[in-house]
């Protein structure tokens, strides 16, 4: 049974019940599990170009934010929220959705787009970003945003806040999977490697009798080659970074992060490993689709001009 075949009160019943552990409470909530969206190909395109006009858009009307790790990482919360993940926007804190975590938290515009786009609340709000009184941060606040997983912003702490809660599917056994977007320029933060190694320590052997392997754990670093200051090979070179991964005990998968069928089979793959958490490598463009964006270190923290919103909306259709 999926959520489209429930009625409402019924729905709501179905996720008041999933707090509850009787056999008969768990066998409802195992049921009544939403099943993931899977749009085509060309959908998922569609849908990726409606989530870059939402972004340019309303960090044009807000005047300040993050476009450039915005648009780099469009296609790969599109892989995510319209082909993988389970969730159900009517009920947020459902205990058993998947989980998405923007440890880049300055990507905020990204994340709203997609989160208005499948429903957690109207893409009315979108004009709102940065606004006085608006549920819409310009970094991530998991308290004023329906459908956001963690307050992030200061950058590499959500992989550690993944870890924990993956650990806590384990303990409570559930099959909810977590998924953390990195950026590469993030990803010189110790911390980022402390909970790496920390990820693929945890094994069933040492935690008998519970299951504390954390293969529900996938991280995904943008790996669009610039931060803050340049380049990431000028500021610190993280290369070759997926080899890095791999020497802490990770599966590391490279994809080219604008390419969705190859972000669907990577997550697909990721489903598959047993044993250990899974990275996925996505070379990306920062400012992804839009010409005069495209590798411009200027648009890493900067709003566009009205004019230049037209011209990117132009651009992209
Ligand atoms: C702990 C911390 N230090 C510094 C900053 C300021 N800052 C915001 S974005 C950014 C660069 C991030 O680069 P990257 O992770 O590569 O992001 P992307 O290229 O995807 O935008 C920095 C240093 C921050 N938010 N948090
Ligand atoms: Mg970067």
């Amino acid at each position: 049974m999926t959520l489209s075949d429930q009625g409402e009160s019924k729905e709501n019943k179905t996720f008041e019940a999933s707090a509850d552990t009787s056999a008969e409470a768990v066998a409802f909530s195992v049921r009544a599990k939403p099943s993931p969206r899977h749009l085509s190909i060309d959908e998922a395109r569609v849908m990726a170009g409606k989530l870059r006009r939402h972004i340019v858009s309303m960090i044009g009307e807000a005047g300040s934010g993050h476009p450039g790790g915005s648009l780099s990482s469009v296609e790969i919360v599109t892989a995510l929220y319209f082909n993988i993940m389970r969730y159900d926007p009517a009920s947020p804190s459902w205990a058993d959705r998947d989980r998405f975590i923007l440890s880049k938290g300055h990507a905020a515009p990204l994340l709203y787009a997609v989160l208005a786009e499948t429903g957690y609340f109207s893409t009315d709000e979108l004009s709102t970003l940065r606004k006085m009184g608006s549920c819409l941060q310009g970094h991530c606040d998991m308290r004023s945003t329906s459908g956001v997983e963690m307050s992030s912003g200061s950058l590499g702490q959500g992989l550690s806040f993944g870890v924990g809660v993956a650990l806590a599917g384990r303990l409570d056994r559930r099959d909810y999977r977590v998924y953390v977007l990195l950026g590469d320029g993030e990803c010189d933060e110790g911390q980022v490697w402390e909970a790496a190694m920390a990820a693929a320590h945890f094994r069933p052997e040492d935690y008998k009798p519970h299951s504390f392997k954390l293969d529900n754990l996938v991280a995904i670093v943008d790996h669009n080659g610039q931060q803050i200051d340049g380049l990431t090979r000028d500021v610190m070179n993280i290369d070759p970074l997926a080899a890095k991964w791999r020497a802490f005990g990770w599966h590391a998968i490279e994809v080219d992060g604008h390419d969705l069928a190859q972000l669907i089979a990577a997550f697909e793959e990721a489903g598959r490993v047993k044993g250990k958490p899974t990275v996925i490598v996505a070379r990306t463009v920062k400012g992804k689709a839009v010409s005069f964006m495209e590798n411009n270190l200027d648009f890493h923290g900067k709003a566009l001009t009205p004019d230049e919103v037209n011209r990117a909306l132009e651009e992209l259709g």
